[in-house]
């Protein structure tokens, strides 16, 4: 009997978004090394933890595969390309990289959705969730760098927007997330 609940499209789907959340992971994480490198500590936590978060996306990808009997294929991730030039590049690959993710996202709600699989159209609705969560925030940050100036913000409007990034509630700890909680 095939206990594998899922399509063999949408398990491939569903696999290649796993390895989209880690590839994710390792654009902030090489982000975050960048601003820590050029002093802003609080951009620095705030991709840190953003980094921690897709970690947990990916989880939950691995988890949903399994739980429905389906088969988890870890694959090599790609390299997150180059630095950013500066604070508002940075920010603009922010939301760039949660854009391309949504479009991800989207398209396995509609795979379900054709397939009419809706446990997998079900739990896909809290990525759409969390996705308009992240491209909000995404926006935010492009809209305060505006107002700085964007790419030719000078220091000390920099220094300001790193201490209010450091002071979001979206950016405490990244020590903070979990699995269940991202
Ligand atoms: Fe940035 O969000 Fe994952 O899915």
């Amino acid at each position: 009997m095939n206990t594998n609940r899922l399509s063999k499209k949408l398990n491939d789907a569903l696999n290649a978004q796993m390895t989209n959340e880690a590839h994710a992971s390792q654009i902030y994480l090489s982000f975050g090394s960048w601003a820590s490198e050029k002093g802003y500590d609080g951009i620095a936590n705030f991709l840190f933890r953003h980094a921690e978060e897709e970690r947990n996306h990916m989880m939950k990808f691995i988890e949903y595969i399994l739980e429905r009997g389906g088969k988890v294929k870890i694959t090599a991730i790609a390299a997150p390309g180059p630095d950013p030039a500066n604070v508002n590049d940075c920010f603009e690959k922010f939301l760039k990289a949660e854009i391309d993710n949504t479009n991800e996202i989207y398209k396995i709600v509609k795979l379900s959705f054709d397939e009419q699989d809706w446990a997998t159209w079900n739990f896909m609705q809290w990525f759409v969730k969390e996705q308009i969560e992240e491209e909000t925030l995404a926006l935010n940050l492009m809209s305060k760098m505006k107002i700085a100036g964007g790419e030719h913000a000078k220091d000390d409007a920099l220094y300001l927007i790193d201490k209010e990034v450091a002071g979001m509630d979206d950016a405490k700890s990244a020590e903070a997330a979990t699995a269940a909680n991202p």
